[in-house]
């Protein structure tokens, strides 16, 4: 009797163990490629053409393709140079306004095989590629849908015959892609076929875009889709590499004229930094920047690269807000990166590396004040240590505001704090704020917003406690936490330079 009694309540305990229902998913939900984009965190945008040696940013597109003459372009130095920095991917900027085509293209013959580079046989796209492929870097590609060079732009056999077929080139011929970019600058004046005139176009219908995209999904259905109106991945709304303090992952882009429909180049930009907490759309936001002043290379600005540290307070304001940080790469005319810019992104590397690389909130007992169906197994705060960003802690349905104390056994020092949110179940938490143990009682050290697929706090100076409290002070659902951690920042004194 006893033992079926026992069998019994061990079978009881086994079903509740397993069969508590996840919470059901709160709003807008990311798709396979934003959730790879997520990860990703930080990538880089690389400028290289006709401006590199004309030393304009926006060229007029009567460049002669003589000019494209790089005597060293070296992929691996400039995806090597990325990946050093902590980078996990390029955008190749296959064509700018210039309408210059890094790719022997059949669109037009304003192309690189119109060039002096391997005697009119290279093609930078490919060997990006192949430079992705071996040191594991992912790939995007963004062609400028203003094109400066074309006599068809302005009418709709641009869209149709030459932009979306260079599109269907480059997603066809250049292996998986992570995202495909879309730019806002559109229309005015440009060479044009000799035309030499302005030429103004509806920003909001001229692209058709829910057609254009469609070449996208048809071909990289795992690419996000980047511009100001998404659909995948927003503009933040600036050039300088941050987000809001807040930024939701959730966006409805709005045109600037009401009754109209949104389109790249015509949106109300400003909206992007923060996103909206009820936004349609999972539409997160990526902080694009150059590395130095401009987005080409300019021999003027050697040496105003960003410093390892400026790279750093732009990687807490843009990923550790939950978007994206796309950084902008500038290839001299050899076609290879400043040693200068080798050297920061190298350093930022380091310190990334090295600041990330232990969670000191690892090993310590955790005590939550809610656990989803009293289920350790499947929804313990356990999870929030285990590194993976879907396995998660989470509460009953009607519990939104837990708290967790971690015990740290001794005192450990930090200064950055880790949050992630499983976002398979959407963007479900509003406010958190954090206590650190301090002579005898809980002390607030840090409160955040929107806290999403990645968010992190750095706080002024160092903290040194043996015990943390999380406390979720606002969330519309129960919580989905999949991270916590806390680091403690590491850089590196710059390293001594020696002459030769
Ligand atoms: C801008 C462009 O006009 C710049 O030249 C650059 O390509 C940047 C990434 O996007 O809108």
């Amino acid at each position: 009797m006893k033992r079926t009694i026992l069998a019994i309540l061990a079978c009881f305990l086994f079903i509740q163990a397993f069969s508590q229902s996840a919470p059901k998913p709160y709003g807008p939900l990311p798709s396979k490629g934003q959730l790879n984009w997520q990860a990703m965190g930080m990538y880089c945008i690389i400028h290289f053409g006709p401006d590199t040696y004309t030393d304009k940013e926006w060229g007029y597109g009567d460049e002669d393709p003589q000019i494209f003459n790089p005597s060293h372009f070296d992929a691996m130095q400039i995806v090597g140079a990325a990946k050093a920095g902590g980078f996990k991917g390029i955008i190749v900027v296959a064509k700018h306004h210039d309408g210059f085509c890094l790719w022997p293209t059949k669109t037009t013959e304003h192309n690189i095989s119109k060039s002096p580079y391997k005697n009119g046989k290279g093609d930078i796209l490919r060997e990006y590629r192949e430079a992705c492929d071996k040191l594991g870097m992912q790939m995007g590609v963004y062609c400028s849908p203003w094109d400066r060079n074309s006599a068809l732009y302005g009418k709709p056999e641009y869209v149709t015959d030459v932009y979306r077929k260079q599109l269907e080139e480059l997603y066809s011929n250049y292996g998986p892609l992570f995202i495909v970019w879309h730019d806002g600058a559109n229309g005015g004046d440009g060479y044009y076929g000799g035309a030499k005139e302005v030429r103004k176009i509806d920003r909001s219908t001229y692209y058709g875009w829910d057609i254009t995209w469609e070449i996208a999904r048809r071909l990289q259905p795992n690419a996000v889709i980047f511009g100001d109106v998404g659909p995948d991945v927003r503009w933040v709304g600036n050039e300088e590499g941050h987000a809001g303090e807040t930024s939701w992952a959730t966006y409805t882009p709005h045109a600037p004229e009401p009754g109209k429909k949104p389109g790249n180049g015509f949106t109300k930009d400003s909206e992007g930094t923060e996103g909206q907490r009820d936004g349609e759309f999972w539409m997160p936001a990526e902080c694009d920047v150059p590395f130095r002043p401009g987005w080409f290379y300019h021999k003027a600005q050697d040496g105003k690269a960003k410093s390892a540290d400026s790279l750093l307070n732009l990687y807490y304001k843009s990923t550790g807000r939950g978007a994206c940080l796309d950084l902008g790469l500038e290839p001299d005319q050899r076609g290879m990166l400043n040693d200068d810019d080798v050297q920061k992104l190298k350093e930022f590397g380091n310190m990334l590396k090295a600041t990330f690389a232990v969670n000191l909130a690892k090993g310590a007992t955790l005590k939550a004040s809610n656990v989803r169906g009293g289920n350790l197994v499947k929804f313990g705060p356990a999870h929030l240590l285990d590194n993976d960003r879907y396995s998660y802690w989470a509460t009953d349905d009607k519990i939104r505001t837990p708290e967790l104390i971690l015990d740290l056994h001794k005192p450990k020092s930090f200064n950055v704090i880790r949050l992630r949110e499983n976002i398979k179940l959407g963007q479900r938490i509003d406010e958190v704020a954090v206590d650190a143990w301090q002579n005898g009682k809980w002390q607030q050290v840090a409160s955040a917003t929107s806290i999403g697929g990645n968010r992190l706090i750095r706080l002024d100076q160092s903290i040194k406690t043996s015990k943390v409290r999380l406390r979720v002070t606002k969330a519309p659902v129960c919580i989905a936490l999949s991270d916590f951690g806390l680091f403690e920042e590491i850089k590196f004194p710059p390293p001594v330079v020696h002459s030769p």
